[in-house]
C-alpha cells in the first residue's frame, strides 16, 4: 500500500474562505501543494489583487473571489461559480474570521453580534451551500477553523470565545448528521499563530521590549515561540485527505502544547 497515496489531493477542488492572507492563505498553499485546485474569498478588492500576486508567485493557479461570507446570496453565487470554474467543491475550509478585543461590559450588542455572524453564522451559511452536493456525491470534507477559545476564555474576547465555542459543536454536528453521507467536518484549533490578526499582541512597546501579552503567551506554550500559519499546512491536508476518512467530529489543537500546560511554576 502507499499511504503517501491517501494524503493526495489530485483531482479534488477546495474553497477556503478568507485566504487571502494569514492562516487561510498558508492552508491553501498546503491543499495546492497535495494536488488541489484552489478558489478562495476575501472582501476587499486590495486583498484579493495581492493575494493573486502572492498565489502566482507561489506558483499557485488559485481562483480568488470577492465575497462576504456571512451573506447567503453571494456565498450561493460564489459556489455555483466555482462549481462552473473548477468543479464541485470536494474540501471547504471555513476560515475567514475577525476578532474585537474589548471588555465585555463595554461591547455593544451590535459588535458581539458582527463577531459571531462573521466567526460562527457564516459557517453554517458557507456549509449549507456546499452540503448537498457533497450529500450527493457521498464524499465531502469541511474544516472549520476553531481557536484555543473553543476550550478557554481569557479577558476581552467574549464574542469572539462564544463564536469559537459554538463553530466547535457545529463541527461536531455536521459530523453528527451528515457523517452517513461519507461527509467529514473536523475542526483545526490552532494556538497563537503570527499574523495580521494578532499583530497587536506581538507589537514592540516603545522602549524595545516585548509586548507583555507576547511574553505571557511564548511562556504558556511548551514550544516556546508563537505559531507560523506553515505549522497548521500538515493537519488541514490530513484532515482533508482519503487519510483522515474515519475521523470525523474532531477537533485537532496545534498549538504547541498550550491546551496540556499548566504553566510555569513562579
Ligand atoms: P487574518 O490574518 O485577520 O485573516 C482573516 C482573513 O479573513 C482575511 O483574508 C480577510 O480578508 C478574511 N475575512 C474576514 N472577514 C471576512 C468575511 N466576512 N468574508 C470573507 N472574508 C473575510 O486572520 P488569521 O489570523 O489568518 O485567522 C484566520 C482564522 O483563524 C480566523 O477564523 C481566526 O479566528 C482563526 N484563528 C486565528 C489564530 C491566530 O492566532 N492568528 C488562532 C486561532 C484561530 P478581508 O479583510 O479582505 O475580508
Ligand atoms: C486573543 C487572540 C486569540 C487567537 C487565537 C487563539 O486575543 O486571545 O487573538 O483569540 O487569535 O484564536 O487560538
Amino acid at each position: 500500500m502507499d499511504i503517501l497515496k491517501k494524503f493526495s489531493l489530485e483531482g479534488k477542488t477546495a474553497l477556503v474562505t478568507g485566504a487571502a492572507y494569514g492562516i487561510g492563505f498558508a492552508i491553501a498553499e498546503g491543499l495546492a501543494s497535495a494536488g488541489a485546485k484552489i478558489a478562495f474569498n476575501c472582501r476587499s478588492e486590495e486583498h484579493l489583487r495581492t493575494a493573486l500576486d502572492m498565489y502566482r508567485e507561489k506558483g499557485i493557479d488559485a481562483r480568488g473571489f470577492l465575497c462576504d461570507v456571512t451573506k447567503e446570496d453571494e456565498v450561493a453565487s460564489l459556489v455555483s461559480t466555482i462549481e462552473n470554474a473548477l468543479g464541485p467543491v470536494d474540501i471547504l475550509v471555513n476560515n475567514a474570521g475577525i476578532i474585537k478585543r474589548i471588555p465585555m461590559v463595554e461591547m455593544t450588542a451590535e459588535e458581539f453580534r458582527e463577531v459571531v455572524d462573521i466567526d460562527l453564522t457564516a459557517a453554517f451559511i458557507t456549509s449549507k451551500a456546499v452540503l448537498p452536493g457533497m450529500m450527493e456525491r457521498r464524499n465531502g470534507k469541511i474544516i472549520n477553523i476553531c481557536s484555543m477559545m473553543s476550550e478557554l476564555g481569557r479577558e476581552t474576547v467574549s464574542a469572539y470565545a462564544a463564536a469559537k465555542g459554538g463553530l466547535k459543536m457545529l463541527t461536531r454536528n455536521i459530523a453528527s448528521e451528515y457523517g452517513p453521507y461519507n461527509i467529514q467536518c473536523n475542526g483545526i484549533g490552532p494556538g497563537y499563530i503570527a499574523t495580521p490578526q494578532t499583530a497587536p499582541l506581538r507589537e514592540r512597546q516603545p522602549d524595545g521590549s516585548r509586548h507583555p501579552f507576547d511574553s505571557f503567551i511564548v511562556a504558556k506554550t511548551p514550544a516556546e515561540r508563537w505559531g507560523n500559519p506553515e505549522d497548521l499546512m500538515g493537519a488541514a491536508v490530513f484532515l482533508a485527505s482519503e487519510a483522515s476518512d474515519f475521523v470525523n467530529g474532531h477537533i485537532l489543537y496545534i498549538d504547541g502544547g498550550i491546551l496540556a500546560y499548566i504553566g510555569r511554576q513562579p
